[in-house]
């Protein structure tokens, strides 16, 4: 008889997942986990039923741009799968976004949202992108918005009616940079017309990337008639990007992206030309009140990492009870089970970190955090998103290797994984923007004793930091900069340390 090899197979993510259940026993009230517990339960099956199937469906009907009509009049569609608006719908039902706004348990809300989205990100097809933009427009907005916004665009972010939710995008890189966002050329113009949605002012410039641009609404940044140059002469503004027959309003898409990875994701090229818009906040600080936004993506961004890294462990870890080589199963090759025991133990570190900052993030939204807690959670979010998008690019990587040629083969769904894991390492700030992000989170609010008196009391080895610490007071600013990024990482492994 012809000889087969089976396939990996995926069984309820949340059952499968000791460390998860673990951590939230311990993390929850007895009540609170209960019902955690039973969503997450759902949510896990889900995963590798229905939504897995929506994320293949989604992966291989990409989306496409229609510039014109059969008649040649300009109508920018933007067209996406039926089983990409399933995810949408899924999402919203699952409460992914709206879970952290309800706050159902208090600080611990962020945990069980986060949790949500861990399991929902690897049978989502990245349709956890725009729920990232979603849930920091939906901060940004309780931080900076209006009564108008609150009451409006606040309440369809956070719904869980598929009829009433909306995703946002964010939209900061322009062709000038996506790091550096100083040059950005959008201008604002003041308008005196009543415009829709308590628009204020006129946009006209060309965003670069505009990821999920079937979102309902856009956070970005614009320079307002007469303010400075560079990044300060920056505003924040709110836009919704259709009108109530579906036109867009005064945007043209140009091109969707034709990215390494996240193929069901719509990502476009657009410019916009007089589309009206919202200042929020106020004039000026659009970087600072963008923060607020961008901090909590990027915890999004390493919650899918994390997610990713599971899913990419579950298979090689079912098909190394699947395969055999050289007369025995994979996982009963030590070498090769060494192998897997090494990643779960990298995977283990960026989990706690993971929850760790989302435990702190929740406390922050909720009022609770302490001084030093606050601080913290400045400084670790940009070395989290930083460590775990590093870490699961490795892990894919070697996981693509656990499946031999077959790792190669697009249709073992398995070479998507290290694609999309590569995106994650840029989108939302590139290891050196991060690395110096948590430079400027020391220098300018102060973070690094908060860290320091953290670790000190987790009982760690601070052997290696402390030294670090010294040759950088012995050597100055410059030498600072080019040790940001080991730095980064060597908090990083700390504080997975201290959490074991
Ligand atoms: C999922 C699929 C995606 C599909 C494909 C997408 C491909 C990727 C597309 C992209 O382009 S992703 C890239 C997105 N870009 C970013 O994430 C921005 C990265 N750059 C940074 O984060 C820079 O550090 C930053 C733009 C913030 C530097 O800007 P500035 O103006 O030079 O910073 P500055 O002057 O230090 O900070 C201005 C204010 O903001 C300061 O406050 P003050 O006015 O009170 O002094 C800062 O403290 C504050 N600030 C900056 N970063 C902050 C922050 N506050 C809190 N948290 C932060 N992280």
């Amino acid at each position: 008889m012809e000889f087969y090899q089976d396939a990996p197979e995926l069984k309820n993510t949340f059952h499968s997942d000791p460390l998860l259940k673990t951590f939230l026993q311990s993390a929850l009230a007895p009540e609170a986990f209960k019902q955690v517990s039973q969503h997450l339960e759902h949510l896990g099956q889900r995963a590798v039923t229905d939504l897995l199937q929506f994320s293949k469906e989604a992966e291989a009907q990409p989306p496409v741009h229609i510039p014109y009509d059969p008649w040649g009049r300009r109508v920018d569609d933007l067209k996406t799968s039926n089983a990409w608006k399933q995810l949408e719908i899924a999402a919203a039902t699952e409460g992914i976004v709206a879970t952290a706004y309800e706050r159902k348990f208090g600080d611990q809300s962020r945990l069980y949202q986060m949790a949500l989205l861990y399991l929902y990100h690897p049978s989502s097809a990245f349709f956890s992108c725009p729920l990232a933009m979603t849930d920091g427009a939906a901060r940004a907005i309780e931080l900076y918005g209006d009564a108008g916004l609150k009451q409006n665009a606040f309440r369809h972010l956070t719904s869980k009616d598929p009829a009433q939710f909306w995703t946002a995008g964010q939209w900061m890189t322009e062709r000038t940079g996506g790091s550096d966002i100083s040059g950005t050329t959008t201008t604002a113009e003041p308008s005196n017309e009543k415009l829709n949605f308590g628009a204020t002012h006129l946009l006209r410039g060309t965003k670069w990337f505009t990821s999920a641009t079937t979102s309902q609404m856009a956070m970005t940044l614009a320079r307002p008639t007469g303010a400075v140059e560079g990044s300060r002469g920056l505003s924040l503004f709110y836009l919704e990007l259709r009108d109530e027959k579906n036109t867009l309003r005064n945007i043209e898409i140009h091109r969707l992206k034709d990215k390494l990875g996240t193929k069901a994701l719509p990502t476009a090229e657009l410019s916009l030309k007089g589309t009206p818009a919202q200042l929020v906040g106020g004039m000026g600080d659009g970087v600072k009140k963008i923060a607020s936004l961008f901090n909590v993506t990027r915890v999004y961004n390493s919650m899918c990492a994390l997610g990713q890294m599971r899913r990419a462990l579950d298979l090689a870890q079912s098909y190394s009870r699947k395969r055999k080589a050289f007369g025995k199963l994979l996982i009963d090759h030590p070498l090769h089970a060494l192998t897997l025991s090494d990643l779960e133990t990298e995977f283990a570190k960026c989990f706690r970190l993971c929850f760790f900052v989302a435990g702190l993030l929740g406390k922050e939204e909720c009022g609770t955090a302490s001084e030093n807690e606050k601080l913290l959670l400045r400084a670790l979010t940009p070395i989290l998103k930083l460590y775990t998008a590093k870490k699961n690019i490795a892990i894919c990587s070697e996981v693509l290797e656990c499946f031999g040629g077959a790792g190669y083969i697009e249709d073992t769904g398995i070479p998507r994984l290290l694609r999309d894991a590569q995106v994650l390492a840029i989108w939302e700030g590139t290891t050196n923007v991060l690395s110096l992000d948590m430079l400027r989170a020391f220098q300018k609010e102060n973070a690094l004793p908060a860290v320091l008196e953290y670790l000190k009391k987790s009982n760690v080895d601070m052997t290696e930091i402390n030294a670090l610490l010294a040759e950088i007071q012995k050597k100055g600013a410059e030498f600072q900069e080019v040790s940001a990024r080991k730095m980064a990482f060597l908090i990083a492994e700390l504080v997975a340390a201290s959490l074991v």
